[in-house]
């Protein structure tokens, strides 16, 4: 199965959410035709449809639990650390652990997907878990989330390797009657802010500054620090969750390590074969969410004068604000 942007785009056009779009201005897309700017963040049509419908109807419960990203910072892979880590006393035998069978993506819904669907939102509402996903920037979340102290694990991934990743998985779903799509392209719509749920820093400096203010309540993480100490990462991430893991436990961190590696799920026939129906008309194939997963790959795409910019970005955009990442 793939995507049709065309069909995304007529579908939500021929309804009434033609009025949401009216004013608000637009730029050249990703895998969409347009982005469109609401609040200060570029979004498609699907993923503000979502944000619409999450700000109007999603009523956060103190035990939820959001991951929140921004696109291709590493949502796959969180989404099955923190599952396996919520559920490490329900499932201690890894070889018929729930993550073998389903994906990441089945396991923690989006957010901004599920509640577009009454029924899933009401079937997982009822079940046990409270683990969501989100792209949603932290100034558009719903205010019951801030309120009743939700925990959120924020992901941050280096921009030029976000870069890379969203321009690689963007250009497999493009619709084929738009034009192509050069990294180029990609780069300069990135720089100015332009991608989906961008501009990408506004994203991080939003839950940096909330994990600042919030350190109980907010966690930053970083994919790069995940890769080279996931040992101590996921220790840290336990304990936020209040799922801490005892001295005599070590064994088990290491066993999430290995469940949610790259190279283990990746290889899942359920991660090669299966498809995420995000909405009644966008569906995705689980492999796309499993590309390389390594850090640094940027040198095989980016010029080192786009990598020098984008740090330059970086630098002007979030070093005032104590990230060091
Ligand atoms: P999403 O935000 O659209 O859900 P997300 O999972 O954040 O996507 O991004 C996919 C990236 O995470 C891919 O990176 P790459 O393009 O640079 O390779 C993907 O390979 C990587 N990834 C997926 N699963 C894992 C994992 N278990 N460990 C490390 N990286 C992973």
């Amino acid at each position: 199965m793939s995507v049709s942007q065309s069909k995304e785009d007529d579908e939500y056009t021929k309804n009434d959410d033609n009025d949401m779009l009216t004013n608000l201005p637009k730029e050249k897309g990703w895998r969409t035709e347009h982005l469109y700017q609401y609040k200060s963040f570029w979004l498609s049509l699907g993923a503000l449809k979502g944000v619409k419908r999450t700000q109007q109807c999603f009523k956060a419960q103190p035990t939820d639990i959001l991951l929140a990203t921004s696109p291709k910072s590493g949502t796959t892979w969180f989404k099955a650390l923190i599952y396996a880590i919520m559920n490490r006393d329900r499932f201690d035998d890894i070889s018929s652990h729930p993550l073998l069978t389903k994906g990441p993506h089945d396991r923690v819904p989006f957010l901004e997907a599920i509640i577009q669907n009454e029924v899933s939102y009401n079937d997982y509402r009822t079940s046990s878990s409270p683990l969501f996903a989100t792209h949603i920037p932290y100034s558009l979340l719903p205010t019951s989330v801030k309120s009743f102290g939700c925990k959120i694990v924020y992901v941050f991934r280096d921009p030029k390797d976000v870069l890379v990743s969203n321009w690689n998985f963007m250009t497999k779903l493009r619709s084929k009657d738009l034009p192509s799509f050069p990294i180029e392209d990609a780069f300069d719509l990135f720089c100015k802010g332009v991608s989906h749920y961008g501009p990408f820093w506004d994203h991080v400096s939003d839950y940096w500054k909330a994990s600042l203010e919030n350190p109980d309540r907010v966690l930053f993480l970083t994919y790069e620090d995940m890769k080279k100490n996931p040992n101590v990462c996921v220790t840290k991430l336990a304990k936020f969750l209040d799922k801490s893991f005892c001295d005599g436990e070590e064994d088990q961190v290491q066993e999430i390590i290995k469940l949610c590696s790259f190279d283990n799920l990746r290889n899942l026939e359920v991660n090669q074969t299966g498809v995420q129906h995000f909405s009644s008309q966008f569906a995705i194939e689980n492999r796309h969410f499993f590309r390389k997963g390594e850090v640094g790959d940027w040198r095989n795409h980016l010029t080192v004068e786009m990598a020098q910019q984008l740090d330059q970005i970086t630098k002007q955009k979030l070093g005032g604000t104590g990230f060091n990442c």
